[in-house]
């Protein structure tokens, strides 16, 4: 089945190579994008682009005229890809790019699902995409990795709210600021996922699945977060409207918890009805020893 998938794409490849050789003979195509590029994007930081982490990873970036000056005021947009090496492709979930400051200067944000590697073996290919009409694409293949301190992914899934025969999936990202001591501000990104290529922010006043079967309307969204799984009073978060969601907390030691429901129903974790966020061994021994 993959070989044969994988045949018929080389065909197609080899297809489209030869129409494109037609035209190119031919030379009476005057469509030359290249001469529009009006725009020049590039990364503030080479080395940042080189890699990334399964979580909040940020890329800098800056858009800048064919004279050098500095562009403001526009958006890019961001397309993460992986290349998986069992033959297919998936995004991941982002929040894309800021609008360019004065200086030209953007922060795009794409939160990683998956690594370049595990167990020192390779599972694909990232490429991250940054677009802006009138300027050539700007893209870069970071070696992604999973950050070793703390939990910073867990899915919570629907239970009558499904894609399909599968519950829907809700990505929760932790990418708080590691606390010391025990008040912590925790920020979450929470994503949905409709299908591998799409992974829109949670959001109130949303649809997800527009168009299919499974169209769900976003009406209200809670999002709790503790220190005691079984506390009876939890914290609620609030959110920015773009999938990112804060709250502070205290008594924090090593692990908190977060709930999550949509439209009043609440996502779960195998038969827990809450995410775990805790700091790996590594680091909690770590700590011990200072
Ligand atoms: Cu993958």
């Amino acid at each position: 089945m993959l070989l044969k998938t994988l045949a018929q794409i080389s065909i197609l490849t080899m297809a489209s190579t030869l129409v494109i050789g037609c035209g190119g003979s031919g030379g009476s195509n005057g469509n030359n994008s290249a001469s529009d590029t009006k725009y020049n994007l590039s990364l503030i930081s080479a080395e940042e682009g080189k890699t990334g982490v399964i979580g909040k990873t940020v890329y800098s970036i800056n858009l800048k005229d064919d004279d050098g000056i500095a562009v403001y005021g526009e958006i890019p947009t961001l397309k993460p890809m992986m290349a998986m090496n069992a033959g297919y492709s998936h995004s991941s979930p982002h929040s894309g790019c800021t609008e360019t400051n004065n200086a030209g200067n953007s922060d795009c944000t794409v939160y990683f699902i998956m690594a370049s590697a595990m167990n020192g073996e390779s599972m694909g290919t990232w490429t991250v995409d940054i677009e802006l009409e009138d300027a050539e694409t700007l893209s870069f293949n970071p070696d992604v990795t999973m950050p070793m301190n703390e939990t910073v992914r867990v899915n919570l899934k629907g239970v009558d709210d499904k894609v399909g025969d599968t519950p829907r999936i809700y990505n929760i990202f932790n990418s708080s600021a590691i606390a010391n001591n025990g008040n912590r501000t925790i920020e979450l990104f929470i994503s949905s996922k409709e299908t591998g290529m799409s992974f829109p922010a949670l959001a109130t006043n949303t649809t997800l699945s527009e168009g299919t079967d499974d169209v769900l309307s976003v009406d209200s969204v809670e999002v709790l977060v503790s220190t005691d799984k079984d506390a009876t009073t939890w914290t609620t978060a609030s959110t920015t409207g773009k999938g990112v969601w804060t709250a502070n907390i205290e008594n924090y030691t090593d692990t908190f918890y977060v709930k999550l429901s949509v439209n009043s129903e609440t996502k779960m974790s195998g038969e827990f009805d809450y995410a775990t966020f805790k700091k790996s061994e590594g680091m909690m021994m770590g700590m011990a020893a200072k």
